[in-house]
Formats: structure tokens, C-alpha cells, sequence
């Protein structure tokens, strides 16, 4: 089936439960996504947007993921988080108005607001409608008095903020769980900006970022025993294969995953075990044997690296909390002025 009535059948799936379970949310959603598979599938090295890993499926696998002994930077950041909640909302301060970036089941965020009785208002953005929702309504019953305004948004382009009831003194945008690494250094000070002239003067930003380590720990994190991580970064072709009609065999590809010490970075491939060739909806797409589709890419940063990061897209570090054992840290960075 060509794509265009692909995506017309998705709209009009006969189980609507079925569809908001698995599917994209809309047919310009699925036409996307096969837009952007087949562009990056025809470059000279093979890519994928690591946003698609967030299926049903693939949010469940990272849940996982966040829960294995190797897997350190969740539980770290949440203790970080747990230990100096009282200091961090201090610094948002009263009548703030707070926008989390990929707000997901926003369990970072509770340990925030959990310390922060007077905000003006929580805005979580997400592009996931159907997370988004469902989060938001737990939290409006958890926190009664605090007015809470979802934004169904790719955060990465420009969106919106809605108006507040209550008027917000400043606005603070807290993007946790490093996901900040998924960017190249130079999308990441492009992206950094954008929250800046968004939160403006007197604004702020609370990030995770997760830190430079013995590659040891990191290989660990990234190559389970258990293989949840292989099954996570495997899920994405399953994924085309059940949203885009592909015909990926995940039994002839394989995970792997390591430290590029030289590029500061986890790199996540998923290697071709043979010569095949895919197809993929209307598309097809040849492999050699032990050709890469590279599938996703975790920077990792020094203090001092994150820091120039941070000024060049117009911050300034303000606060770094990080482990007795420094492998995360949580970093308030502040709007710097205007240079006259
Ligand atoms: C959610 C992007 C922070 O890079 O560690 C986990 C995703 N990939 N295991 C990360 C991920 C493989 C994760 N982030």
C-alpha cells in the first residue's frame, strides 16, 4: 500500500484503542515518519532519529532500561534531585512558571514539586498525546492547587507557552534525564539558545547532564547482561516494520554499542549480520554485511565542557550539584544579561 493511503487507514483504524495504543497519532505523523526513515536510511552512513525508540513498546523497554544495575544515570539523577529538591525550587522561586522539556511520566518532576508549593504554573510539553495527558491528569490529582497546562509539541522547534492564570514572575525550563547527550554539540547550543529566548531576562533552566566516566561504566550501562538495552535499540525496526509496512528480519541485525573516547559520545548501531536488502513500504534498502544503521548518540560532558556549551547559547552555570561518585549532575543555568 503506497503511504499516502497507509496513513489514510491509520486515521480511520477500525480499533480505535488499538491505534492510540500503537500507532502514531495522526497520518501526517506516519507520512513523517517514513519521510524521515527513508531519508536517513539513504545517507552514506545508514541513520535513525533516536526519537522513534518511544513507541508503547520502547517507552516500556527504557523503563526497563532505567531500572538495570548497570544502568546508572536515572537513579543518580533522582537521588541528586531527592537530596537538594529544597535548594532547586528555592531558586525557581514564587510564582514561577515551569516548563518541563519531554515531560514523559514526569517522576523527576515530583520530587520538584513536591518542594515547590507556589508556582504559577507547571507546563509539561511532550509529543507523545497520549503520555501527555495521562500524566497530567495524575498529577492534577496529586497537586490540587497547582494549575497545570500540557503542550503536545516537538519541543525541538518553537511552540507556544499558554497563558496562566495566575501571572508568572519568571519562567524556568527544566529538561531532566540527560537528553541533552542526544544532540550534537553544535544542535545542543542551537537548542540551548531557543530555551533561552524563550525563558528570557531573569529566566532560568535546570538540566541533567550526564558526565564524562571511566568508558568501562559506560560500556556497561549501554550493553546490558540482560540485552534490554539490544531489545531497545532493536525495537525501532520493529517499529517500521508494524507503523511503515517494513520487512526488517530483527534476527539479521545486532546491537552494539561503545564509547567513541575521541568524540565524547556513546554511539548506539545496529549492525547487518548479512548482505540483505529491506523493503520498506514503497521504499527498499540494501545492507552489506556488517554495515551500521547508527541509531542514536549519548554525549557525554566534562563540567568545564558543559559549561562553555552553556555560555555560548547564552547561559550562565549558576549551580552544579552532582554524586559522591560524579558520574551525573544537575546544573541551574541562568539567562545571562545582554553584553552592552
Ligand atoms: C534518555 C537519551 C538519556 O542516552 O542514556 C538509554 C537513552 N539509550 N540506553 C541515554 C538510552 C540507551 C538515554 N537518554
Amino acid at each position: 500500500m503506497p503511504i499516502v493511503e497507509m496513513t489514510r487507514a491509520a486515521a480511520h483504524a477500525a480499533d480505535p484503542k488499538a491505534a492510540v495504543a500503537n500507532a502514531p497519532e495522526s497520518s501526517s505523523e506516519t507520512a513523517d515518519f517514513y519521510a524521515e526513515v527513508m531519508a536517513g536510511l539513504t545517507l552514506p552512513v545508514k541513520t535513525l532519529p533516536c526519537k522513534y525508540f518511544y513507541d508503547e513498546r520502547g517507552s516500556q523497554l527504557f523503563d526497563e532500561i532505567c531500572e538495570l544495575d548497570e544502568y546508572y544515570p536515572t537513579r543518580t539523577e533522582a537521588a541528586i534531585m531527592e537530596r537538594h529538591a529544597k535548594e532547586m525550587a528555592a531558586l525557581l522561586g514564587p510564582d514561577c512558571r515551569l516548563v518541563e522539556y519531554g515531560s514523559g511520566s514526569s517522576t523527576k518532576t515530583r520530587i520538584l514539586l513536591d518542594s515547590a508549593p507556589d508556582l504559577a504554573a507547571y507546563v509539561p510539553v511532550d509529543i507523545s498525546r497520549v503520555h501527555l495527558h495521562k500524566t497530567a491528569e495524575g498529577l492534577r490529582r496529586r497537586y490540587s492547587q497547582l494549575e497545570i497546562l500540557p503542550v503536545c509539541a516537538d519541543y525541538t522547534t518553537p511552540f507556544a507557552l499558554p497563558e496562566t492564570a495566575r501571572s508568572a514572575s519568571r519562567t524556568v525550563a527544566y529538561f531532566p534525564g540527560s537528553t541533552i547527550g542526544n544532540f550534537h554539540p553544535r544542535q545542543a547550543q542551537f537548542f540551548l539558545a531557543q530555551i533561552a529566548a524563550l525563558c528570557g531576562e531573569g529566566g532560568g533552566l535546570l538540566i541533567g547532564v550526564d558526565l564524562k566516566k571511566d568508558p568501562d561504566v559506560l560500556h556497561a550501562a549501554y550493553n546490558d547482561a540482560r540485552g534490554v538495552t539490544a531489545a531497545f535499540n532493536l525495537n525501532v525496526l520493529d517499529r517500521i516494520n508494524q507503523e511503515l509496512r517494513g520487512e526488517f528480519d530483527l534476527d539479521s541485525f545486532a546491537h552494539h554499542a561503545f564509547y567513541n573516547e575521541e568524540l565524547g559520545r556513546i554511539e548506539m548501531h545496529l549492525v547487518s549480520q548479512k548482505d540483505q536488502t529491506v523493503n520498506i513500504c514503497e521504499g527498499a534498502v540494501t545492507f552489506a554485511a556488517g554495515e551500521t544503521i547508527h541509531t542514536e548518540c549519548s554525549y557525554k560532558y566534562s563540567r568545564d565542557g558543559f559549561a562553555r556549551l552553556a555560555e555560548s547559547a547564552g547561559f550562565q552555570v549558576s549551580r552544579f550539584w552532582t554524586d559522591p561518585s560524579k558520574l551525573f549532575s544537575v546544573q541551574y543555568l541562568t539567562v545571562a544579561p545582554v553584553k552592552e
